[in-house]
């Protein structure tokens, strides 16, 4: 015969077990909604945020704002992929050298989502040049040249799909929820906010 308060212990976790399930593994479905703005964007940790030893700081970054990582990958850019992603650029005079300096060194390839995430991340970079960035982005903090700017990310919606296409296969981009996910969006109401 079992024990009578052993039985209710254990049917009381139990509801707690089930009550967070419930919330976690409803909470992506709603974050995921039509009208939502939930964004994929590459970016890239170029060659010099590699070999200053910076790829985790900056990382850190975008997890501390409660953008989600959810594809990840230390790759070498070949010339074919270089010319490719940099095709819009590719008649200007440091098209040559930004090209030679992206393939010369292992980047960092990351795609992060979030809602409107492709213009939270522009607005952590900062400016284009190091030289000009202002403190407080990562541009800013890490960084003098305005040549090796540490760090790339799409400028549009088009940009973020045919960029994310260039660097990642299918099945590379994983759906997942998080445990934060609950107190990251407060999801409460009609929609994420
Ligand atoms: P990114 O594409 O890397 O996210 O940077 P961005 O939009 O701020 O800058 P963009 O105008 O698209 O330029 C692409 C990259 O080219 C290099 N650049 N060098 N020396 C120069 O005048 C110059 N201008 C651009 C930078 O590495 C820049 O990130
Ligand atoms: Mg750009």
């Amino acid at each position: 015969m079992g024990n009578p308060q052993r039985f209710f212990f254990e049917i009381t976790c139990l509801k707690v077990l089930q009550e967070q399930h419930f919330r976690y593994h409803l909470l992506p479905n709603n974050l995921n909604q039509k009208g939502n703005h939930m964004e994929t964007t590459l970016i890239i940790l170029k060659p010099d945020a590699v070999q200053r030893n910076l790829m985790g700081r900056i990382l850190t970054r975008f997890e501390d704002k409660g953008l989600q990582i959810v594809g990840c990958k230390l790759m070498r850019i070949s010339q074919e992929l270089a010319a490719e992603h940099y095709k819009d650029h590719a008649s200007k005079p440091f098209y040559p050298g930004l090209v030679r300096f992206m393939t010369g060194n292992p980047v960092l390839t990351m795609a992060v989502r979030g809602i409107g995430a492709i213009t939270i991340c522009r607005s952590m970079m900062g400016a284009t040049f190091g030289s000009k960035a202002a403190a407080g982005t990562i541009r800013g903090d890490f960084g003098v040249s305005n040549s090796y700017n540490l760090i790339h990310g799409s400028d549009s919606p088009a940009a973020a799909t045919r960029e994310l296409g260039l660097f990642f296969k299918a099945g590379d981009i994983l759906e997942y929820s998080r445990a934060s996910d609950m107190y990251v969006y407060d999801s409460t109401g009609s929609k994420p906010e």
